[in-house]
């Protein structure tokens, strides 16, 4: 195995529940507006990757005209990622339990460390220095080069040619269905760890399912790697 590509959001970062969703809010109340996302509500709207594709089809289905939401949505987007970005500086949003070491062992055996997302880069950076540390993932590609959002194959082919290996040597690690259709398209064996917002989600095709990272190590990485899972 030579590299592992990890997803951010419900992958490496607990962000979604107190992160996203929460700044997500602050963004509608700063604007005047009354919508609010709940806990549940939020999971639902996940199904959608990428914030202000997310925001679009929520403020349609709420009846926003086009027009209006081709304003309101950029506006919005762009303070729910400041405030996301507070949320990152204050230490509110955590790695997710045994993140940490299982890169540290990656490391240390050699294997590089990548990062596919379909967050923007604004954060995502941020986010990533102060969980594990500055430089430590590359490339790390964003829903800003990556325009067409998981499940589409874009991210973790960007990420795959910034690596410089063939599909066959590199592994994924996700959270979601999207994220796993999206690396398996780009030919990668996938290993899930599933979260409280993506158990139910169908992981048909990953090459391992658990429930944190505490039960990954190497060893499990590299069998997951040599078994890919089914078609
Ligand atoms: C993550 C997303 C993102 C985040 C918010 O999906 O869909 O939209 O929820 O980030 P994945 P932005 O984990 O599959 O990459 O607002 O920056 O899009
Ligand atoms: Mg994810």
């Amino acid at each position: 195995m030579d590299a592992v590509i990890f997803d951010v959001d419900g992958t490496l970062g607990d962000t979604e529940r107190d992160g996203h969703r929460v700044a997500f809010n602050l963004a509608f109340e700063e604007l005047g507006l009354a919508y609010r996302w709940d806990v549940e509500t939020y999971g639902k709207l996940l199904e959608i990757t990428g914030g202000r594709q997310r925001l679009h089809a929520y403020l349609e289905g709420q009846g926003m005209a086009q027009v209006e939401r081709d304003d309101v949505v950029p506006r919005l987007h762009t303070r729910k990622n400041e405030r996301f970005q507070e949320l990152v500086a204050d230490g509110r949003i955590e790695p997710r339990p045994g993140t940490t070491a299982l890169l540290d062992e990656l490391e240390g055996a050699g294997v590089r460390l990548a990062v596919a997302t379909t967050g923007s880069r604004a954060w995502v950076e941020p986010l990533l220095d102060r969980l594990f540390g500055p430089g430590r993932f590359s490339p790390v590609v964003t829903g800003d080069e990556a325009p067409v959002r998981k499940p589409d194959p874009s991210a973790y082919l960007q990420a795959l040619e910034g690596l410089g290996l063939a599909a066959s040597s590199v592994l994924a690690v996700e959270d979601s269905n999207n994220g796993l259709v999206a690396a398996r398209a780009a030919g990668l064996a996938c290993v899930v760890v599933a979260n409280d917002y993506t158990a139910d989600h169908d992981f048909h095709g990953a090459a391992l399912v658990v429930d944190t990272f505490e039960d990954l190590d190497l060893a499990t990485l590299e069998r997951a790697l040599m078994s890919k899972g089914e078609d």
